[in-house]
């Protein structure tokens, strides 16, 4: 998959650049990591000058990027739909990496392709192009491509704009969303992702054993809990639910996380079925994209392009929930 070295998009090596000697997949850390802040003062990391306003913003996703998904995720939560407008590239890479297709194309600066967003905010951008990006109309620049960031400040600086008084971050759930996000992140976000690019036996083995202990926990945990947080609904539970969508249709087969499908956990499944069935959320899945995406041909992973016709499942089946 090709890459911006120097403002150039250029072809690399997939294999050689996501997995290291050992054969174990890495990720490569996000580009752009200014923040929007309430004050425009700067964020955690980057410039400052990113002052929430309504339609200034813009973001770009794919729906079938399980990291994108948490950005619209927190963007329905937060009821900003009319404050942060989108863009959805088609859910698929060409030689030119994500694009927009005629009748979808890009809203701003009417592009055919993300790269040129990317460099249309740096011109000599040396970077990955990936999805989610949030685009700055007024300093025409990148804010960020950094989804957990993005919905850290979806949260945090648009409270003025929001249409409700959700707080997916509470200062005193604050440790305890960390401490999920952490396991979350390492072994199932991310855990997936190191199953399903292994080049390796042993690097397999040792994701999906992590997968399957996380998800039995999970199921323990919910069996007396609502949410991770007991019972408020938090940042940990936007970052879990795009893994669990995807689960059965797409990381079961294609990523091989094959011990047990999602829906053999009772809890965890009628979990993931609540979020879906919360207003606004059914319109952020598209189970047939997920799978058409993950088994989308692949030298590696799946050579010819055949995807399969099961399994079928349906998280608008009531949850029976408390
Ligand atoms: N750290 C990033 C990762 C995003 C990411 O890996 N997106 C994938 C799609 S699911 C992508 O765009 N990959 C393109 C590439 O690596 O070239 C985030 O969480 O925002």
């Amino acid at each position: 998959m090709a890459m911006l070295v120097d403002g150039q998009w250029v072809e690399e090596n997939e294999t050689k650049n996501k997995t290291d000697k050992n054969g174990a997949f890495k990720r490569t850390d996000s580009s752009f990591r200014n923040w929007v802040t309430a004050d425009g003062a700067p964020g955690p990391s980057g410039a400052g000058g990113f002052v929430p306003e309504r339609g200034r913003y813009h973001l770009y996703i794919a729906m079938n990027c399980p990291w994108a998904h948490r950005t619209l995720l927190t963007r329905t939560f937060k009821g900003l739909e009319d404050v942060i407008s989108l863009d959805k590239t088609v859910p698929r890479r060409s030689d030119q990496g994500w694009y927009f297709d005629d009748d979808h194309v890009d809203n701003v600066l009417g592009l055919s392709a993300l790269h040129q967003v990317y460099t249309a905010s740096d011109p000599d951008a040396t970077t990955r192009v990936t999805v989610p990006v949030l685009w700055d109309r007024e300093s025409e620049s990148i804010v960020s491509n950094e989804s957990a960031e993005i919905i850290r400040m979806m949260d945090g600086a648009f409270d003025a704009f929001s249409n409700n008084e959700r707080d997916l971050y509470p200062d005193e759930l604050s440790g305890q969303i960390d401490e999920w996000n952490d396991l979350i992140y390492q072994t199932i976000n991310n855990g997936v992702y190191r199953a399903g690019f292994s080049m390796a036996q042993d690097a397999y083995e040792a994701a999906v054993r992590d997968v399957f202990a996380t998800l039995d926990k999970l199921e323990a945990h919910l069996a007396e809990n609502r949410y991770l947080c007991g019972d408020q609904f938090t940042e940990a539970d936007v970052r879990l639910f795009p893994t669990m969508i995807r689960f059965d249709v797409a990381y079961y087969g294609a990523f091989k996380c094959n011990l047990r499908r999602l829906i053999d956990y009772p809890n965890l499944w009628a979990y993931t079925r609540e979020i879906y069935q919360m207003p606004g959320i059914a319109d952020t899945v598209d189970l047939d994209v997920y799978k058409r995406g993950y088994y989308s041909k692949s030298p590696q992973r799946n050579p010819s392009g055949v995807v399969p016709l099961g399994p079928a499942i349906d998280p608008s089946v009531p949850h029976g929930r408390g």
